[in-house]
């Protein structure tokens, strides 16, 4: 067997051997000048794949959901947002550090999204006493909502609530490559409402760094202030967008196989004694499942796994999360339920 199992993440993914020659042969120039030739050419492709006038490569999913409401919103505006968001949990609160923007919170569904009359009821009236509302996050796929997809007619009715009260919709794309395999419609119809949207290359599309966002023209200038304030204006980065350039033209479409692999996964451990999951829940390539067998909880379950050279993570006292990728076989995903299978039936 192929060893590690490594579905701690899919952003663990190393770059294809197509990706590491593209790096190597990247035309290249200084990009704080608009120069480098290959960033220019992903930011083109970028913009086109999400059907919006511009984008602009940034390090992170991170930097790019940050430069996004930094480029929305100034200090003391309001973010409404679920409580389950990426942005809310994994970025270091980014925007109240950084950029002063206070986060409104409402209660994410288990399919990622947000009821429209809590968002409707939660946007603030005209008042001295209130911040002003500037800004809606939705995250598509959703990450701690298990890789839910959100309906394009969801986002669209979010983005008409947004319009219809003068704010902006922004989209953490990070997994929106995942989302649009699964619906089997281009990336550019589930954003369509939105008007600003970060994408990741390096997750599922296995690109060693890097990410994008994408919008309006005016959105991109402004986007490009902040990423330069952030630090984030990086000079011959074509080494890099050479490589995501390779995981928009070659990666997206073999997505579908890291679903069914995840499939797979969920089904074997769900007919597992001791483990709870309801595979018809998984949308994508993210597992979430729960350890109820006596004597067993997830951080020892994570150790012992480890100890065989399966890596998945703990996300709770009894909650594990795996993610299938560019690097998980089939075969990987059998061997992994075998062992959980083992190590809880030896107690
Ligand atoms: N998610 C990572 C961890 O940070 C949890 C993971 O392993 O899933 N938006 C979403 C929805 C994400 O899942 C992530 C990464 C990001 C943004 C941030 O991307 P990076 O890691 O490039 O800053």
């Amino acid at each position: 067997m192929n060893k590690p199992i490594d579905l701690r993440s899919d952003t663990v993914t190393t770059p294809t051997p197509a990706m590491r020659r593209a790096m190597a042969d990247a035309v290249v120039g200084d990009d704080v000048y608009g120069e480098d030739p290959t960033v220019n050419r992903l930011e083109t492709l970028v913009a086109q794949r999400l059907g919006k006038e511009a984008a602009l490569f940034v390090s992170s999913g991170t930097m790019g959901n940050l430069v996004s409401v930094l480029s929305h919103c100034g200090r003391g505006d309001e973010l409404i947002l679920g409580d389950q968001a990426h942005i809310f949990h994994y970025e270091q609160g980014g925007c109240s550090a950084v950029g002063g923007v206070h986060p409104h919170i409402l209660p994410n569904h288990p399919d990622g999204t947000i009821d429209l009359d809590r968002i409707a009821k939660a946007i603030r009236s005209d008042n001295e006493h209130y911040p002003a509302t500037r800004l809606i996050a939705l995250e598509n796929t959703h990450n701690r909502c298990g890789g839910s997809v959100l309906s394009p007619d969801y986002v669209d009715a979010v983005g008409e609530l947004a319009r219809a009260h003068n704010l902006a919709l922004h989209i953490d794309g990070a997994r929106l490559w995942n989302a649009a395999q699964a619906l089997g419609l281009p990336p550019a119809r589930l954003v369509a409402a939105a008007d600003s949207v970060s994408v990741c290359f390096s997750k599922g599309l296995a690109a060693p760094v890097g990410s994008a966002v994408a919008g309006s023209q005016s959105f991109i200038r402004r986007a490009r202030r902040m990423r330069k304030q952030l630090g984030g204006g990086t000079r011959q980065a074509g080494v890099l967008a050479a490589a995501a350039l390779v995981a928009l033209e070659e990666m997206v479409d073999r997505l579908t196989e890291d679903h069914r692999h995840a499939r797979q996964l969920a089904n074997g451990l769900a007919a597992l004694d001791g483990i709870e999951l309801d595979p018809t829940q998984i949308q994508t390539n993210i597992v979430y499942f729960k350890v109820n067998q006596p004597g067993w909880d997830a951080p020892r379950l994570s150790q012992a796994l480890a100890a065989t050279e399966i890596r998945i993570n703990p996300t709770g006292p009894n909650q594990l999360r795996a993610v299938t990728h560019y690097q998980i076989s089939a075969e990987q995903v059998d061997w992994t339920v075998a062992t959980v299978q083992k190590l809880l039936a030896s107690q």
